[in-house]
């Protein structure tokens, strides 16, 4: 059933419930001396190409590949539109390895045909803090599909992990493989209602018309929150306690010290947007939010040809409820002119979405650990990862 993952150290689905197998790595480390010196062999045609996500050149061919290429959803009406300034974001964090950043070109007109990328992150699992690569924007050309070039990118990329002496990885995935740590779903918060349903990303409900539909999703035009404000660089130390506080509940989670989130969570005009709440009285940060920005190109609509779509990301409430501070993170997308606000099931998400008129998305997203068992899948809820 699956040639590849069936030869890999991941959870297999025969394993699915036995109590017996420990939680941890599946294979032990090898020596830095045993990993494989050379990469993988390609096809003829194709060579392997470490992408510089620093040249404008090569981010501008990774950018045309995967608007072209990437994920799109089950019925092929939207494509992910990762835009250049995020892809340079996403892929240059605190330690990141230029190694990990994999392209395949054809050797005759160098062509960038596929593409993989890993960074490096530290995911605490219970109470182990474990160096890890997080896995993203695996991509083959669509000429070039189901001819099983997938697996040799995936054991180049291992490959190189190894070689940094990293030997657990974390991923996710639209698609069903051996085995989800968790299994989430996406929910959507019309911003927009009017060009959502236009392009058939929503429609009509039943009995209801198109100005009864936009009354129902207006927003105040400015957050309620008293002391609701844009986080900046002097709030880098105050974030990080709140929200390495916050993240411990959950079994799976990053380690974030105070370099990640001035990488991840410091704002980046058109990437990533976040506000905190600085109590009027005391000063303290008391809450956080953030959403990261990730177009999609609407696929063959006369009128629309992008979707601005914002993705809820960490969210941190002490003070003020998580319905409060959520509402206010709608208020503060939908005056950037974002058309959604998506947001999945994980940490306490489930909390707000109803109540803020999320609707539920069709098709699913699995969480996944390289060579780390864990005994149970996990509840969305007890998952506070997200990946981009
Ligand atoms: C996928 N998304 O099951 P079996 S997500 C992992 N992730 O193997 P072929 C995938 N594996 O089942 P194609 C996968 N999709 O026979 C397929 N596979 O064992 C497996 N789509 O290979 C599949 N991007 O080359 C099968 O398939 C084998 O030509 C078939 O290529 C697949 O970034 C793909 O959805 C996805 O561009 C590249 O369809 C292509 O179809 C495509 O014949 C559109 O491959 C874009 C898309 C995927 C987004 C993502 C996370 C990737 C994680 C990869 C696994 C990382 C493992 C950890 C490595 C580091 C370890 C350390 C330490
Ligand atoms: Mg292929």
């Amino acid at each position: 059933k699956h040639k590849f993952w069936e030869t890999q150290p991941v959870g297999q689905f025969k394993d699915v419930g036995d109590t017996s197998l420990p939680e941890g790595p599946i294979e032990p480390p090898t020596p830095l001396s045993e990993v494989k010196q050379e990469p993988y062999n390609l096809p003829s045609p194709y060579e392997w190409a470490t992408c510089d996500m620093e040249s404008e050149d090569t981010c501008t061919e990774v950018y045309n590949l995967l608007k072209n290429n990437y994920v799109e959803d089950d019925e092929n009406m939207f494509r992910f539109n990762y835009s250049k300034e995020f892809l340079s974001w996403a892929l240059r964090p605190p330690g990141y390895y230029k190694s990990w950043h994999i392209g395949v070109r054809v050797k005759a007109s160098k062509k960038l045909v596929a593409f993989i990328t890993g960074v490096p992150a530290r995911i605490r699992v219970r109470d182990e803090v474990v160096k890890m690569a997080e896995i993203n924007f695996l991509c083959v050309h669509k000429k070039l599909r189901s001819k099983r070039l997938a697996p040799v990118m995936i054991k180049e990329v291992t490959r190189r992990v190894h070689l940094e002496n990293i030997w657990q990885a974390a991923y996710t995935a639209g698609v069903v493989l051996p085995t989800p740590v968790t299994t989430c779903q996406y929910w959507h918060r019309s911003l927009n209602p009017k060009k959502l349903i236009d392009v058939e990303f929503s429609r009509l409900g039943p009995r209801m018309t198109m100005s009864r539909t936009i009354k129902l999703y207006k927003l105040p035009d400015s957050p309620a929150t008293p002391g609701f404000r844009k986080m900046e660089h002097r709030d880098v130390p105050a974030v990080t306690r709140l929200l390495r506080n916050y993240l411990s509940q959950f079994v799976v989670s990053p380690d974030f010290d105070e370099n990640d989130v001035e990488h991840w969570l410091l704002p980046t005009e058109g990437v990533v947007d976040s506000y905190l709440v600085e109590s009027p009285e005391t000063h303290d940060v008391t809450d956080f939010c953030s959403f990261y920005t990730l177009p999609s190109s609407i696929l063959g609509n006369q009128n629309y040809s992008i979707l601005k779509a914002a993705y809820s990301y960490y969210n941190v409430s002490t003070k003020t409820p998580l319905l409060q501070l959520m509402n206010d993170a709608l208020i503060v997308a939908k005056q950037k002119d974002f058309d959604v606000f998506n947001a999945l099931d994980v940490m306490h998400n489930e909390s707000f979405l109803k109540e803020l008129k999320f609707g539920p998305g069709d098709g699913q997203l699995h969480y996944y650990l390289y060579n780390y068992r864990i005994r149970n899948a996990l509840r969305p809820s007890e998952l506070g990862l997200v990946l981009l």
